[in-house]
């Protein structure tokens, strides 16, 4: 008997599926939506409305809601093991925020099979909109809850990030000040991940931990919403807000909508869903501190487990809560492959050309620093875009090659070292993995090995993961290990592993020391 679990990631661009078999540690069905393809209605663009205020990022929730009905009919129509199905759990977006009015709790109790969800639905929302993790637009409303909570570093302390403009907070904040009759009639905010565990569990599903701490307004380290935060945000806020609770808690059996519609058991559990980071952790296997990711793609972002609550105090990382209960950091940098692409670019260069000449230079290039900002940089904060070159000739295609990649892992190691957890494996992910050049600098400038690791659709299968984990903790009376849960589905190839060359460190932590030099010359 094989014992089966559903996980789900409605993403900014898609809305995808992946049944796991916990015992073969295989994944049996995968099915996906594209929003803007498979829903050209809503008049998307990859998932998110334009707005005349290239800072505004909404999406409207009832496509979500539509992409929920068309993929589990695509699941049943390709003969899916829905039935089987032990328990269910999901992964969201993060940030991203639904506004519902009174009228929800008796929608989702009484939803009918014979219409679709986005019947079911309508009329149930307080703002039309759901403003995303891409929206920018509330920096004033990030500045005023800062004001109100004493300041950057008090916020980040309190809640794990400092004010930021896509978190839910400065979001409801807004909402709260331009539409003050529509935030009086919200009943209920909920999260991307939380609203979709509510429609899957047939009334209000609460957010967790993992999602809520991207949020500025949940206590980072007694996991529960902070009086001063939700006060600094907007009037009246805690009685619209479910949870935070642990990420396996269980919220009761699915829907009987997806039970009559789709076939799914009666019996199957809901499970709350999380936010896509804190499932991609899972899915990526990093249940252990010390384990990193390092997912290269148009911006690239560092994540990894730390088990003590550390804040960054330069306030350019996140901590957020992980699905395991530890703690898990996430820093951005946005000049990822976007970087890479433009310097390969710039001299007319293939990748296997942008490898070659890299691997020409010696480790540490001679001393020479590529400042990569092609455009304005998150971490650290550079607001006017430029590139800046050190002892590093504009002319010297080599030297440039290797450069930005040298400043990038550089970079990372730098702004990582607040979490005071030094890295005993990197799984490197995203396009960029595949780079012979990255990976060995990536490997030498934080002396660790890297493994590249080719899991598709990580934080759906972390919500599977998930979802058995709750499972197992719900059902049998020895706690599961995770280890027990993760391992079968994250195989690593030994084969394939980058390790240090231990006589390049001495080389890197003299340039590190350099680099950081150059960045605070630029950077302030
Ligand atoms: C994390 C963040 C993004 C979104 C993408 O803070 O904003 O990674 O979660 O879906």
């Amino acid at each position: 008997m094989s014992r089966l679990f559903l996980g789900l990631d409605s993403s900014t661009q898609s809305l995808s599926a992946v049944i796991i078999d916990l015992d073969s540690g295989k994944v049996v069905a995968e099915e996906g939506i594209n929003f803007a393809e498979d829903l050209p209605q809503y008049g998307t663009d990859h998932g998110v409305l334009t707005n005349d205020d290239p800072r505004v990022a909404h999406a409207p929730p009832l496509m979500w809601a539509e992409a929920l009905d068309l993929l589990f009919a695509r699941l049943r129509d390709a003969d899916a093991p829905l039935g089987d199905v032990l328990a269910v759990s999901g992964s969201g977006q993060q940030h991203g925020s639904v506004y519902l009015n009174a009228t929800i709790p008796a929608k989702l109790e009484n939803l009918n099979p014979s219409r679709t969800l986005v019947e079911n639905l309508a009329g149930a929302f307080s703002r039309a909109t759901s403003p995303i993790w891409m929206d920018s637009s509330t920096t004033e409303e990030c500045q005023e809850i800062m004001d109100a909570m004493g300041g950057a570093t008090a916020v980040a302390e309190a809640t794990g990030s400092v004010a930021f403009e896509r978190f839910t907070g400065p979001q409801i904040r807004k909402f709260f000040k331009t539409d003050a009759t529509g935030y009086a009639d919200t009943a209920h905010i909920a999260l991307v991940s939380s609203f979709m565990a509510s429609i899957m569990g047939a009334g209000l599903a609460p957010i967790d931990h993992g999602d809520g701490a991207g949020m500025n307004m949940m206590d980072i380290t007694a996991r529960e919403w902070s009086d001063e935060a939700l006060d600094a945000t907007a009037p009246g806020l805690a009685a619209k807000l479910l949870g935070p609770v642990p990420s396996w808690t269980i919220t009761g059996a699915v829907s009987s909508y997806f039970v009559k519609k789709y076939g799914l058991s009666a019996t199957a559990l809901n499970v709350v869903w999380s936010g896509d980071n804190p499932n991609s952790l899972i899915g990526l296997g990093l249940i252990e501190p010390g384990y990193v990711a390092i997912s290269l793609g148009t911006s690239d972002t560092f994540f990894g487990t730390m088990q003590a609550c550390r804040v960054d105090p330069r306030g350019e990382g996140h901590v957020f809560v992980s699905p395991t209960g530890d703690y898990m950091s996430l820093i951005c940098f946005k000049n990822g492959s976007l970087a890479r692409e433009r310097v390969r670019d710039a001299y007319g260069l293939d990748w296997p050309a942008f490898v070659a000449a890299g691997f020409d230079r010696p480790v540490g290039n001679n001393g020479a620093v590529l400042l990569p900002y092609f455009e304005p940089e998150i971490v650290p904060k550079v607001l006017e875009p430029g590139v800046r070159r050190f002892d590093l000739d504009e002319t010297d295609v080599p030297d440039n090659c290797r450069a930005v990649v040298e400043a990038q892992m550089l970079s990372m190691r730098l702004h990582s070292r607040w979490m005071q957890v030094a890295p005993t494996r990197i799984y490197a992910t995203g396009g960029a993995s595949k780079n012979p050049l990255i990976l060995r600098i990536m490997t030498d400038v934080h002396q660790c090995p890297v493994y590249g690791l080719k899991v598709a659709n990580s934080a759906a299968l972390g919500a599977s993961l998930r979802a058995a984990h709750a499972y197992l903790t719900h059902t049998s009376d020895t706690p599961p290990l995770w280890h027990d849960i993760v391992d079968p589905f994250v195989q690593l190839d030994a084969s394939k592993v980058v390790r240090p060359d231990r006589n390049t460190a001495k080389v890197y932590d003299n340039l590190l020391e350099k680099y950081a030099a150059c960045e605070r010359e630029v950077a302030g």
